[in-house]
């Protein structure tokens, strides 16, 4: 593949050089030192999620793409291939039971073969298995059904062994639990099995291994959800201790929540362990990442990069996609995903903090909004093209993958009826 992906460059490569030079020189002129942001830029890694590889569907249906991948082995393919074609997507985050590898050691040599190693591990106790003795129904780490309880907390201390065999050093705690109805749960005795659960599941993790608590508002639970804001997670996280962290994702905040803000707060308490992209227009849409609101991912950006740069008691997040495709090709939607991470990434580390803050002491809100928005129109493209370019990856990424008609070569090898795990 890279040799194809070095060819069509070769395409591409002209009017490339043509538009980089003419950045270049305008953001050095500007005083921005563009060698030192490539350097980062190259450095930044998103872990794709092997429930996103496939079709995604609502509960009204779903629309099949030919040559889903029907396995964790064609998962880790696909992920190979974003990755050849990008260059940032070098993790795979498995979401267990739905890619319980069979054989570890092959499942280790195919990724170490696409360039790639196993981000955070996710558990799942958000739908019963076949056959499984007590039920999630009515909640899982937080049911009033001690059994529910029990065998919830063992399945996430199996999800960290499997993760354990791969090289992973995470789990991602998402919980589903929560109450549809007015009166159906005690919230504050569904709380503290939470919390205890957590406790037991964080007490039995490897030392080097961190627990990311994830929180969202609703779905499905309709009425109330356990873990419902970033503060029941913050403070689940510290009843926990120094290794639980909140896990943001973008998509589980109501309607024009400040995420920037929960960013920052979180990152200047060093708990920011891990953080989802997509995009919404009302809830958890789960779109493609800066389809909607650029503007606020670049905000987003703007503190993390802070908080990389100034909170050292955080550790740097645990990055990934956490989107659904449902009508578009899986593969080219998590590229184009990808492309707004890395320029939404771009404009933050090309923003002059440093003369930001100068205008915010100087309570200048006129110069603060102009620092902010002619980072934010200017067309940072080629300089993205560029660190893909210097890495053997496609300098267009998207032409590259059509021009090379992998969906179709997939469809040839995988089938039209193939059908992905996932939700
Ligand atoms: C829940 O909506 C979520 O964001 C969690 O991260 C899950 O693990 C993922 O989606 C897939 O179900
Ligand atoms: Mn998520």
């Amino acid at each position: 593949m890279k040799n194809s992906i070095s060819e069509i460059n070769i395409t591409k490569a002209k009017n490339h050089k043509t538009s980089f030079d003419f950045l270049a020189e305008n953001l050095t002129n500007k005083g921005v030192d563009v060698e030192n942001i490539i350097a980062k830029l190259a450095e930044f890694q998103c872990a794709i999620p092997s429930w996103a590889l496939g079709a995604g569907g609502t509960r009204f249906g779903r629309f099949s793409i030919g040559g889903e991948p029907g396995s964790l082995e064609d998962k880790i393919n696909d992920v190979g291939t974003i990755h050849s074609l990008t260059g940032c997507a070098g993790a795979i985050s498995l979401h267990i039971p739905w890619d319980i590898p069979k054989d570890v050691a092959a499942i280790q040599q195919l990724a170490v073969a696409n360039g790639l190693i196993f981000d955070a591990v996710n558990s799942n106790t958000f739908q019963d298995q076949k056959d499984q003795p007590f039920s999630y129904k009515y909640g899982s780490l937080s049911s009033i059904h001690k059994d529910s309880r029990d065998l919830a907390i063992q399945h996430n201390m199996e999800v960290v062994k499997i993760g354990e065999q791969l090289g992973s050093k995470s789990i991602t705690v998402w919980l589903a639990d929560g109450s549809n109805f007015p009166g159906q749960v005690n919230f504050r005795k569904a709380l503290q099995h939470t919390a205890d659960s957590l406790k037991s599941i964080y007490s039995s993790m490897p030392s080097d291994w961190s627990m990311f608590i994830e929180y969202k508002p609703y779905e499905p639970n309709f009425y109330h959800t356990v873990i419902q804001d970033w503060g029941t997670s913050f403070m689940l996280a510290n009843e926990c201790g120094d290794r639980a962290y909140t896990l943001v994702d973008l998509g589980h905040h109501l309607p024009n929540t400040n995420i920037e803000y929960i960013v920052s707060t979180l990152m200047s308490k060093g708990k920011l362990g891990g953080f989802h992209f997509n995009d919404s227009k009302y809830g958890d849409d789960d779109l493609t990442v800066g389809s909607i609101k650029p503007y606020q991912l670049f905000l987003i950006f703007n503190e993390l990069v802070y908080g990389m740069k100034n909170d050292l008691q955080n550790p740097s997040p645990a990055w990934m996609i956490d989107a659904s495709h449902n009508i578009k090709d899986p593969l080219e939607d998590l590229i184009q995903s990808l492309e707004a991470i890395l320029l939404a990434y771009a404009q933050a580390l090309v923003l002059d903090h440093d003369q930001l803050e100068s205008a915010r002491e100087n309570s200048d809100v006129v110069l603060a909004q102009e620092l902010l928005q002619d980072v934010f129109r200017t067309d940072l493209r080629p300089l993205i093209a560029e660190v893909r370019k210097r890495k053997n990856a496609a300098i267009h990424p998207i032409d590259a993958y059509r021009q090379l008609a992998i969906r179709q070569q997939l469809t040839g090898q995988r089938g039209t009826n193939t059908i992905a795990t996932g939700l």
